[in-house]
């Protein structure tokens, strides 16, 4: 639902591209992602969209999609988002942080909400205030703090909060639906909970980091902690608790990936001096699947229905690929998973095929174990090795959700 493959961002390229991504992917238990193909200033949407189609076709190993990501809106931005929707492209995403890279402003979010939602096409939104990230990244610096720990320091909770509330109220305004990604926090959670209780077309994914890893991960000594530099970043025990209820109860109907990867040697080392400069992102495709399998049913915090949901039935819903993908059925594609509950992994960055120098899930017990998958019906993978065809994959034209 939410990856980044092969994508220039913060000055480095993401180390997965769409056939190393995909072979991953399909190990770990998922056979289609959507990628985010992200807009540069001076792209027209239906260029960036061809552009990103070349990356992956031919390559990929299974089954993909785009959001388009708009970072630079243009005179004909309207008539070609028709267009993007037109060739099956029925998401877009915004960025409420990242000045000077991909941050928009309240009119431009509230023009794109409104273009989008005529178009049936859903708002992916990054909810984070860049403005008060910016102002708080560069006190920071200016006291010496200038270490992966920074990172959290200029992003509290407050900072993905007041995002996610403003986004609402404009979404309200707008009449519009919109998807929040990577939610973060417990405030947030409860902000989307209330919309959705309001009968609103509010919705969000968190991601299996967020449920998994605690922010005391950046005070690993030394540089390390470059390695959790993901946004929002990681958050403490109370967080990690509302986010787990908010996908019991509906809050939050997807877990993603966010896989974003970035390698410790070469790259992250771009912010050795300065956390500003650390490209944000961890690699998750591979371990979506059976993390939250491993860490969420295994000890009660899911039900094994709920699980097959978020990991796969919701993401197909809410964009425009169900009932194709997301249930077994008479008709819909055979992408079938085969878990053994009885076996165990061990996650190691050594053995992994994610294409990074390291998983910020270094040596976790696993429970359960992803056995066999197969794409439209074709054994894809089995017990931790790519066993398809590294063109297997096809583009997927979704409709509006
Ligand atoms: N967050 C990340 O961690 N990486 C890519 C972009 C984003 O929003
Ligand atoms: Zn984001
Ligand atoms: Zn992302």
């Amino acid at each position: 639902m939410h990856t980044h493959m092969d994508t220039p961002f913060m000055g480095a390229t993401t180390s997965d591209d769409h056939a190393s991504g995909s072979r991953a992917a399909a190990v770990g238990g998922t056979t289609t992602y959507i990628d985010y193909a992200f807009q540069r200033p001076g792209e027209r949407l239906p260029d960036v969209l061809a552009q990103w189609a070349r990356r992956a076709e031919g390559r990929s190993a299974i089954d993909f999609s785009f959001h388009l990501a708009v970072t630079s809106p243009y005179p004909d931005l309207v008539a070609d988002m028709a267009l993007v929707v037109a060739d099956g492209i029925t998401s877009f995403k915004v960025f409420m942080a990242y000045k000077g890279l991909a941050m928009l402003d309240d009119a431009q979010l509230f023009s794109i909400l409104t273009e989008s939602s005529r178009l049936g096409a859903t708002l992916c939104v990054h909810a984070e205030n860049g403005h008060i990230i910016d102002v708080l990244a560069d006190r920071m610096v200016r006291a010496g703090r200038t270490g992966p720990l920074g990172h959290l320091l200029s992003r509290p909770p407050e900072t993905e909060v007041e995002a996610v509330n403003r986004g609402i109220v404009l979404a309200n305004l707008a009449d519009a639906p919109l998807y929040f990604v990577h939610l973060s926090t417990a405030g947030a959670t409860a902000a989307v909970a209330e919309a959705r209780a309001a009968g609103r077309p509010i919705s969000g994914e968190t991601c299996t980091h967020y449920l998994l890893l605690d922010e005391e991960l950046y005070h690993t000594p030394g540089f390390e902690a470059a390695k959790y530099v993901v946004s929002p970043p990681l958050r403490g025990r109370e967080h990690r608790e509302a986010l787990w209820r908010g996908l019991r109860e509906d809050a939050l109907g997807v877990v993603s990936s966010d896989h974003c990867p970035f390698c410790m040697s070469g790259q992250k080392t771009l912010g050795a001096d300065d956390f500003r400069r650390i490209p944000n992102g961890a690699p998750g495709i591979e371990h979506r699947v059976p993390m939250l399998y491993g860490h969420g049913v295994r000890p009660g915090r899911l039900s094994l229905e709920r699980f097959v949901e978020v990991v796969a039935t919701e993401p197909a819903r809410r964009f425009g690929l169900y009932p194709r993908k997301g249930v077994i059925r008479r008709g819909s594609d055979a992408d079938l998973v085969v878990l053994d509950p009885d076996a165990a992994s061990v996650v190691l960055a050594q053995t992994m095929t994610q294409n990074c120098d390291y998983t910020p899930f270094e040596r976790w017990h696993v429970p359960g174990r992803v056995d066999e998958v197969y794409l439209r019906g074709k054994l894809v993978a089995r017990r931790g090795r790519f066993v398809g065809r590294q063109d297997g994959g096809r583009f997927l034209a979704r409709r509006p959700a």
